[in-house]
């Protein structure tokens, strides 16, 4: 795996706190997660060859942990592309607004749980990554 590109996303090592129980790792709002958890979600029975996501948020940053099994995400911040596997619930993936996301490679057993830091609103995701690259470029240049 690459560098990460720290102001669009970044991975999160989350603690793991084990004993001879098993373990257990805990999220909290503003401390290990880097805003106020507003919202979560997860993703499962993803079938096998689908491509999710494929899209980016004009404001949402969000943080990704597969708590079971494995994906892979590929991120785009309009001038780099990255892809990035989550195999292990102790490993976050923070992800900035403007960020293009595409989901794939779910195994079979895979749940993907999602923190973000707002409440679902339709109108904050861009669905054309043309329309992205133009705001991107728009912004920044
Ligand atoms: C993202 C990636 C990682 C809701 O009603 N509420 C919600 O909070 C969400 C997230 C989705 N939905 C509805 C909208 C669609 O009818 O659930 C359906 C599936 O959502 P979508 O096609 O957007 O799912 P993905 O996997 O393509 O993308 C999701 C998130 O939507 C997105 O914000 O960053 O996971």
């Amino acid at each position: 795996m690459g560098q990460t590109n720290a102001s669009s996303w970044q991975l999160i090592e989350l603690q793991s706190m084990g004993d001879e129980r098993g373990c257990l790792t805990a999220l909290e709002s503003e401390k290990n997660i880097p805003f106020a958890i507003q919202r979560v979600y997860y993703i499962y029975g993803t079938l096998p060859n689908i491509r999710r996501g494929l899209h980016a948020h004009r404001d949402l940053q969000q943080v990704a942990i597969c708590v079971a099994g494995n994906c892979t995400f590929l991120l785009d911040d309009g001038y780099h592309r990255q892809e990035i596997v989550l195999d292990s619930p102790t490993k976050a993936l923070y992800m900035n607004s403007m960020t293009w996301r595409e989901m794939f490679d779910f195994s079979h057993d895979c749940v993907l749980m999602v923190l973000a830091n707002h409440h679902y609103d339709e109108s904050d995701y861009i669905r054309s990554y043309e329309d992205f690259r133009r705001l991107v470029y728009a912004n920044y240049s």
